[in-house]
């Protein structure tokens, strides 16, 4: 195997690129200096063609990344910060994990029909009438969730993948696609002890993350198709307000100023990716993964700045998926969505401030990145999040 620190920007040895596997047995010790900013990263395997299956037994966690800015934004700590790992499983009758590599599961990524938080099915925790930090985890292999308050409560965004947002945003729902994080704020000063929260994944249309084919859902025309497609609601897990402590927990206006060493670039000319499928396979920029072969596009000098434009232009027959895109290394902004279906109701969950290391590019959609590369030299991955 080999491990991925998945957002952060590591040298080249350290970054667990598949050619860089250790073998059954052997020893390999991981060097590195965490230059990030502060923000909820996570590790992972990543070796060729077994990243999902092991990533779905288990050889995944998160790593919190702590600074000085971060603590002075006075947040809540300690007990009342939470960590949520999502993750759907399927079990066989004695309860062993199943991981099926029927054909749909592979183009389409595996979907299990049981939803795990942190481990657990449908957890209840019982918290107290204060104000929490909670850190979440899309560890899927392949589910997107529309996350929610049951009751309709707003979700009070603080930050995602590279750490706090300037300001907090509230939205009805958040799109977590695989590998994302969001850092959210959760408020139960106001609550009556005894009352519960649920948060869910809400429903959302297979066409809307492009799952259709003809018209046909995918999974429909093969054998092992999960028993909770995707875009089916589910509940995840469930707070109780189960003692009154008085405490009072302001939400800070401002949580950071790291945005405002970030510009939008206009010199550098924009690198169109297509994100294609064909000859039952998925492409990128034409191209399928080779372990080592780069184009001369992909070569990039030590700490530039580019403008690269994912296209997801999709297949024949209507074949589309959303794409969650990852680039190892640097954290990148979001510049410009545009194109997709406006009634898409993945939209309204989209999180596009803020620095981020994967990115959800919608049915139809073109989203424009900017990314300033790693001073790191070497040869660094970029792919699709869905890991089979
Ligand atoms: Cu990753």
């Amino acid at each position: 195997t080999s491990v991925h620190w998945h957002g952060l920007d590591v040298p080249e040895m350290a970054d667990g690129h598949p050619r860089l596997a250790v073998p059954a047995g052997a020893d390999y010790v991981y060097d590195f200096e965490v230059m990030n900013r502060a923000g909820t990263y996570w590790y992972h395997p990543h070796p060729h063609m077994q990243t999902g299956p092991q990533v779905y037994k288990g050889l995944a966690g998160l790593l919190i990344v702590t600074d000085d800015e971060d603590a002075a934004a006075g947040l809540p700590s300690g007990d009342q910060e939470l960590s949520w790992v999502l993750q759907d499983r399927r079990f066989d009758a004695k309860n062993q994990l199943v991981y099926s590599t029927a054909m749909m599961d592979m183009e389409t990524g595996f979907l299990g029909d049981r939803m795990l938080v942190s481990g657990q099915e449908r957890p209840v925790l019982s918290l107290a009438t204060r104000a929490y930090r909670v850190r979440v985890l899309n560890g899927s292999n392949a589910r997107i969730y529309k996350l929610g308050w049951g009751d309709g409560t707003p979700i009070t965004v603080l930050g995602g993948d590279g750490g706090l947002l300037e300001r907090p945003r509230s939205q009805p729902f958040v799109t977590l696609a695989p590998a994302q994080r969001l850092d959210m704020w959760l408020d139960l000063s106001q609550r009556p002890v005894g009352a519960t929260l649920e948060l869910r994944s809400s429903a959302f249309g297979l066409a809307d993350a492009g799952m259709l084919m003809g018209g046909m859902r995918m999974g429909d025309m093969m054998a092992g198709a999960s028993r909770l497609p995707l875009g089916a609601p589910v509940p995840l897990l469930t707070v109780r307000v189960a003692r009154k402590e008085s405490v009072t927990s302001r939400l800070p206006d401002r949580l950071s100023t790291f945005d405002r060493t970030w510009q939008a670039a206009a010199g550098p000319p924009v690198r169109q990716i297509p994100l294609a499928f064909g000859a039952m396979q998925w492409t990128m920029a034409g191209r399928k993964f080779d372990m080592a072969a780069l184009a001369a596009d992909e070569t990039v000098a030590p700490g530039s700045t580019h403008l690269w434009e994912f296209v997801n232009v999709g297949g024949l027959m209507g074949v589309q998926m959303a794409h969650p895109i990852h680039m190892h290394g640097r954290q990148f902004r979001i510049v410009s969505r545009s194109g997709g279906n406006p009634a898409n109701t993945l939209r309204e969950g989209l999180v596009d401030a803020g620095w981020t290391d994967t990115v959800l590019v919608l049915p139809n959609e073109t989203v424009r990145v900017q990314i300033t590369f790693s001073r790191h030299s070497g040869l660094f991955l970029y792919h699709c999040h869905i890991l089979e």
